[in-house]
């Protein structure tokens, strides 16, 4: 169903499937990107390698107490960068509490994200479908936000093809995906070349796990 974001009617969650819930518009953008900033000031964002040695294109980086790292030696949460020996910045207390409140009303209750990967997408890059597995506590959801060039999100099954759930996300958009969705395969597919007033032609996206 279409909802006019400025009528009273808008929801502001939508269950979209079993486990997954979106928030519309939701957050500030701008307050999001101010993190993401101070973030990529202490450890800017980078193309990992997989364990096999292929380049990641979506370049990251982290904010928590632990963050998401690949290399050769494989997938992991590092409580540092390998790289530069910093600790990761923090995740703000604001930002920690609005992700916690989101996951609440998703019924997700006590979330406490102790770490957040930052993806950044230049355009003609996407992510291919995975599950992420590397958290210790599944029945804990994810969190992600979406800020900058829009993107189609999608969540495949429980194997990688098939046809997908396609989600449109917009700047400002929070997703949660969690209970019978948490390890359901998922990715991002080609941004477009385009430009947004907060990003330029990039498209920033936050995700808030548990990990520890
Ligand atoms: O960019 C997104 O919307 C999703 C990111 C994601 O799936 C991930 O980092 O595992």
């Amino acid at each position: 169903m279409q909802h006019d974001l400025l009528s009273p009617q808008a929801p502001e969650m939508e269950k979209i499937a079993d486990g997954v819930f979106l928030f519309r518009s939701n957050v500030d953008e701008k307050q999001f990107m101010e993190q993401v900033n101070k973030v990529i000031d202490e450890i800017p964002f980078r193309h990992m390698i997989t364990p096999g040695g292929k380049k990641i294109n979506v370049a990251g980086t982290s904010m928590g107490k632990c963050g998401w790292y690949s290399d050769r030696r494989g997938y992991r949460y590092e409580m540092s960068d390998p790289i530069s020996k910093k600790p990761w910045p923090e995740i703000s207390s604001t930002i920690s509490k609005i992700i916690t409140d989101a996951a609440a009303k998703a019924g997700f209750n006590n979330f406490i994200a102790d770490s957040c990967f930052i993806n950044c997408y230049s355009p003609g890059v996407r992510l291919t479908a995975h599950i992420d597995q590397d958290e210790r506590d599944f029945t804990q959801p994810i969190v992600s936000v979406s800020l900058g060039v829009s993107a189609i999100f999608q969540i495949f099954g429980k194997t990688r093809g098939g046809k997908a759930l396609n989600i449109p996300l917009h700047s400002g958009d929070l997703l949660i995906f969690g209970g019978s969705a948490r390890r359901l395969y998922h990715g991002v597919k080609k941004l477009e070349n385009t430009v947004h007033p907060l990003t330029g032609d990039k498209r920033i996206n936050l995700t808030f796990r548990k990990a520890l």
